[in-house]
């Protein structure tokens, strides 16, 4: 038996063109529910550009962009109940606003600042993971408690396909899958990992692949067709709450932008693949679908747009009138009571700041 010969069918509803390929899903039944999706993907497009612009004068600290994989953090929220964990990496800002974190808080916390992972209105979801794959193991955790507690409750994790390299991911299904974990593991696959292709990363003839060795549900999806993803993530989420199935969800994307603002993809990514990409962004085919099947006139779309623009531009004034981050405060906040190392660490820390300002 060759990996080869087993298949993962990849779920579409929308084709590339924005054509319905099948009966929308009973979340997705209205016109307002379906106008609410591409409100928070529009808002995520408008709200990743203002970031980038703002890293570009200097006023924000380095930021990935969350451009063409707007589809997939919109289908995991809309998915998820209030009261499942969300565990999430950097790409993750549709997610996020649905989840209730604020625009100036995201800012905040690119800025520098790590008040911006103190969240206002979400008080158990956890911040976003910069190191590769660890936040997996923290979502094994969380399904443990939900576990041990016997609660109805999902956690949803979310990583790049590079992440799945790392051991702490397969540590992390492994145990979801022996202990019966209430984990759905959501792959972002947008094929690179910084400059390394996908080719290069594994052998295995999917992400979902690797669900099997691990005994686990695979499911893949197209990524860039919010209405697939909310079909398909919300099956995966019935099944950890309801029978603590975990399970990957390879969501097949493609990273638009640079990998992050200290990035230039130009000098490794071929442009005739970009230029493909952009015509199978989500928006683009969402919108379509919108237009001639619901009436979505390009007014709608303008005014949609312009309300996106205001509210990003008044989150930026509230992260600009943010005072800054006291010095040597994020030594404080590492364990409740701090080590003796940590408090040395700070002290020469602030000595450093003192002398260099
Ligand atoms: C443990 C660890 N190793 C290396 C890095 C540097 N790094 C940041 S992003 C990245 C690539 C991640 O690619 P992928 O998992 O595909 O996610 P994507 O950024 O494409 O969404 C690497 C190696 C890191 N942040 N953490
Ligand atoms: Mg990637």
């Amino acid at each position: 038996m060759q990996a080869s010969d087993i298949h993962f069918e990849t779920t579409e509803f929308l084709d590339s063109s924005g054509k319905l390929l099948r009966p929308l899903p009973a979340m997705l039944s209205s016109r307002d529910q379906l106008v609410e999706l591409y409100r928070v993907m529009v808002q995520t497009r408008v709200f990743d550009r203002a970031a980038i612009n703002l890293q570009r004068t200097g006023e924000m600290g380095t930021y990935p962009s969350n451009e063409g994989q707007e589809a997939i953090g919109a289908g995991i929220g809309y998915a998820m109940q209030d009261d499942d964990v969300l565990v999430p990496y950097y790409r993750d800002i549709a997610t996020q606003i649905q989840r209730g974190v604020l625009l100036e808080e995201i800012l905040r916390y690119w800025g520098g600042d790590e008040w911006g992972m103190h969240f206002r209105h979400q008080a158990e979801d956890f911040p976003v993971s910069v190191p590769i794959a660890t936040q997996a193991c923290h979502a094994v955790g969380i399904g443990y408690a939900i576990r041990y507690r016997q609660q109805a409750r999902a956690v949803v994790t979310t990583c790049g396909d590079g992440a799945t390299s790392k051991g702490d991911f397969y540590e992390s299904i492994n145990i979801a899958g022996v202990m019966g974990l209430p984990v759905v593991f959501v792959v972002n696959n947008n094929r690179w990992a910084i400059s390394v292709p996908l080719e290069k990363q594994t052998a295995a003839p999917t992400i979902a692949h690797k669900a099997l060795a691990a005994g686990i549900d695979g499911y893949r999806v197209d990524g860039n067709d919010a209405v697939a993803m909310v079909q398909v993530m919300s099956d995966a989420l019935q099944q950890a709450r309801a029978h603590r199935r975990p399970s990957i969800v390879e969501a097949l994307s493609y990273r638009l932008g640079d990998h992050t603002t200290a990035d230039d993809a130009n000098r490794y990514r071929p442009r005739e693949e970009l230029e493909a990409a952009r015509a199978l962004e989500p928006l683009i085919r969402y919108k379509a679908y919108l237009q001639a099947g619901h009436d979505w006139s390009d007014d709608d779309d303008e005014s949609l747009y312009a309300d996106c623009v205001a509210e990003a531009r008044s989150a930026i004034e509230v992260y600009r009138a943010f005072p800054p981050q006291p010095a040597g405060e994020f030594f404080d906040y590492m364990y409740a009571r701090p080590t003796a190392d940590l408090e040395k660490q700070k002290q020469e820390w602030l000595t450093q700041v003192k002398r260099h300002g």
